[in-house]
């Protein structure tokens, strides 16, 4: 590969030139395919299967960081020297790097070095996605859209499984450790979300976000038909909910702006509906605006990355360092051109998705599918 080892010593040069090989020769293994049923048995036997679980994923994780580093090799030059791709190009390397500096899994110390660098490499991870995001803003006019896509959506789905099997891992470890009584929760699996709870939380975040920028928000009308559990991840779930949030919260603000010649009052503008319908195998959330809707030829173009109507988002505020917990984070209001996308990747990881209707003049809704996480235990293979 050619990455950037212009200014290197030949010994820095040498090691790299190891670790390309091994790169490549990992990248090469297969791995066993990982299904939601494993992630629910981590939880079995804890004291007994944790190491096993490590084993697991000692075998899984590299090979999968190795897949991503070898996708990155193989972008056209110009998209390897990018600063923000080889940041992250450079993070996942010395992840690797570290994972494989540990020989073998077998006894109890072996296995908490392991976790150890799991939760490094958890917290690290936490500032891939603006770089990413920065990153794909930056190649987009290097790259057509589909092989944009194409590589982001593999990067993001496989990263959303990386992370959520460490996280399974340690959370189950966790709550053997510190049983919780009545918990909803297996790792971070929880059976029952309590999906009003998380809205009005979310729904408040972006609100707040909304008015730091715009100067005002609309309010949410909240519905829930709700008859069965909805087993998921709340994290997930937090997450696209923010992205379609803010979608139509900045949507209705920028349109009251734009057709009011007073001052405007929250109260005022159309509110925000959203609508919880909830299967018995799946939950579809409606988020409807009156934001004027979606123009013709920007349809086919939302859900690619870095598309956005958005302008003069900064350099400072893409790489904000992230406050909350994971990808649920500090993330600016608009201009990234990452949110739809990225919740639909986060939506089809257990196999749901994100479609939208949008009627002009008038307003948009967004349709969230989620697929419950099949708590019997099927052998749904996940996309890690
Ligand atoms: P960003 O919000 O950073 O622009 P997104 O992927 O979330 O990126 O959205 C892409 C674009 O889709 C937005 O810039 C906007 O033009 C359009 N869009 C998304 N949701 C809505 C909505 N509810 N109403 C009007 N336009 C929308
Ligand atoms: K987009
Ligand atoms: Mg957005």
């Amino acid at each position: 590969m050619a990455f950037a080892n212009v200014n290197l010593s030949r010994r820095q040069r040498r090691a790299l030139s190891f670790y390309d090989d091994s790169i490549a020769n990992t990248a090469r293994l297969s791995y066993p395919p990982v299904s939601v049923s494993d992630l629910l048995n981590f939880s079995s036997n804890v004291e007994h299967n944790q190491l096993q679980t490590g084993i697991l994923l000692y075998k899984i994780l590299p090979v999968r960081l190795a897949t991503r580093i070898i996708d990155i090799h193989d972008l056209p030059y110009i998209c390897g020297i990018n600063p923000f791709m080889q940041f992250i190009h450079n993070d996942y390397v010395n992840v690797f790097m570290q994972m494989k500096a540990i020989k073998h899994i077998k006894t109890q110390a072996d296995l908490s070095k392991f976790n150890t660098l799991m939760i490094e490499g958890l917290k690290q991870g936490n500032s891939a996605l603006p770089q990413l995001a920065r990153a794909s803003k930056e190649l987009a006019p290097h790259l057509a859209p589909e092989v944009l896509n194409r590589f982001i959506n593999r990067f993001i789905t496989c990263r959303i499984g990386r992370r959520l099997l460490a996280e399974q891992h340690l959370a189950i470890i966790q709550q053997h450790l510190h049983p919780q009584p009545h918990s909803h929760l297996i790792g971070v699996i929880d059976h029952d979300v309590n999906i009003r709870a998380v809205i009005k939380a979310t729904y408040k975040r972006a609100f707040l976000i909304s008015r730091d920028v715009n100067g005002l928000s609309p309010h949410m009308d909240l519905n829930i038909e709700q008859t069965t559990a909805l087993p998921y991840v709340v994290r997930h779930i937090q997450y696209i909910l923010l992205e379609i949030f803010k979608n139509a919260i900045r949507a209705t603000a920028e349109r009251a702006i734009r057709d009011s010649t007073r001052f405007l009052d929250e109260d005022d503008i159309p509110q925000v509906q959203v609508t919880v319908h909830g299967g018995p195998s799946e939950t579809t959330i409606i988020v409807s605006d009156k934001g004027g809707g979606i123009s013709q030829d920007h349809q086919d173009r939302v859900f690619d990355f870095a598309f956005s109507t958005a302008q003069g988002l900064d350099a400072a505020s893409l790489l904000e360092q992230p406050q909350g917990v994971g990808d649920y984070a500090n993330r600016p209001m608009a201009g990234e051109g990452f949110g739809l996308p990225m919740a639909r990747a986060y939506a089809r990881f257990f196999g749901g998705d994100i479609s939208f209707q949008t009627m002009q003049d008038h307003g948009t809704d967004v349709y969230i599918k989620l697929r419950h996480v099949d708590l019997k235990g099927t052998q749904n293979i996940l996309p890690v």
